[in-house]
């Protein structure tokens, strides 16, 4: 029997072909990021090889130390995507205002990417991560996350996975060395209902407000849950699309606002969670695809995961 070998060009394809306003320029866009993806992909393999490793010694306008990859990663995900056709403008957790394509090339997305999520784990060789999130550019750069076309992560892990949705599930693609396309190997990822793990970095527990105290000596108190932190987005998203459970990166006394970014971190997990059916919520307890940014740079708090953890996390904030 055949088997047939599903890239990501072929699921693609098979998606435009089946959509009604199909313009190709979504092709266009998935492919541009599947090609920088391999480049920082190859580059992240050998980073220590490749003078990638360390600071930049610059700090960006967020008072965050830049790393050499992140400043490599941003630099070529801007330069392949406003060459593309396909996109309008690209804001990047990297800088500070949008960057715009020439008008020769000015496409219809506007595209948010956090080049190298988890960058502090580069030296380390933990999983890091590309994440993107795609708007039409109609809707101007401060739109909610549910006007979102599509959104996903590249993770450069023990394997390397573009995973990612435009509102028909979840599809993971896993990077072949020997043919180097990202063929399809997870087909409509979806979260177990409930799962036993919970992934919050416990260092900040005194910083906490103490009905999520209560939420985690809870856990503590159930025989059958395990925590898993590694401080990676990408890695701690990645698992809990797998595996179910809840991740939380709530407020803290010192983030009361909560850390991650909400267009360029937050919205693109909340509505890959959403699609595979399971639940974000932000600190007003509702989706954070509900909220209206203020600035491309907004944080929020973020809790989500399987819908039976994450609706035990919001009993416990309503005690
Ligand atoms: P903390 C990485 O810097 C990041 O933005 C996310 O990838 C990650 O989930 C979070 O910050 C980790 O933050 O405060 O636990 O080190």
């Amino acid at each position: 029997m055949i088997k047939h070998i599903h890239t990501l060009a072929d699921y693609l394809l098979q998606e435009e072909q089946t959509a009604t306003d199909a313009s190709g320029s979504f092709f266009l866009l998935l492919t541009r990021i599947e090609v920088a993806a391999k480049r920082i992909a190859d580059k992240v393999r050998a980073v220590g090889l490749v003078d990638l490793l360390g600071k930049t010694g610059t700090i960006n306008t967020f008072g965050e130390e830049v790393q050499k990859l992140d400043e490599f990663a941003n630099q070529l995900l801007v330069d392949t995507l406003l060459t593309s056709g396909a996109v309008y403008a690209v804001v990047s957790e990297e800088m500070e205002h949008p960057v715009f394509a020439p008008p020769s090339h000015a496409g219809e997305y506007l595209v948010y990417i956090d080049p190298i999520d988890g960058s502090s784990n580069i030296d380390t060789n933990c999983p890091i991560g590309t994440i993107f999130s795609v708007y039409h550019k109609d809707g101007g750069f401060l739109q909610q996350g549910n006007r979102q076309v599509a959104s996903g992560y590249v993770m450069y892990g023990s394997s390397v996975m573009l995973v990612y949705t435009s509102g028909h599930g979840v599809q993971g693609f896993t990077l072949e060395p020997a043919s180097a396309s990202f063929v399809y190997s997870h087909r409509n990822i979806t979260l177990p209902a409930k799962g036993n793990i919970y992934s919050i970095n416990e260092a900040y527990e005194t910083l906490y407000d103490e009905r999520t105290r209560a939420y985690l000596a809870h856990l503590r108190s159930l025989a059958n849950h395990t925590a898993r932190y590694v401080g990676s987005l990408v890695a701690d998203a990645h698992r809990t699309l797998l595996k179910g459970g809840i991740f939380l990166y709530p407020p803290n006394r010192k983030q009361p606002e909560g850390k991650l970014r909400l267009m360029l971190e937050v919205n693109p997990y909340a509505l890959l969670i959403e699609q595979a059916g399971g639940k974000a919520m932000s600190g007003n307890g509702k989706s954070p695809l509900t909220i209206t940014p203020k600035t491309v740079h907004d944080r929020t708090s973020l809790v989500m995961g399987s819908k039976e953890n994450v609706n035990l996390f919001a009993d416990f904030l309503s005690a």
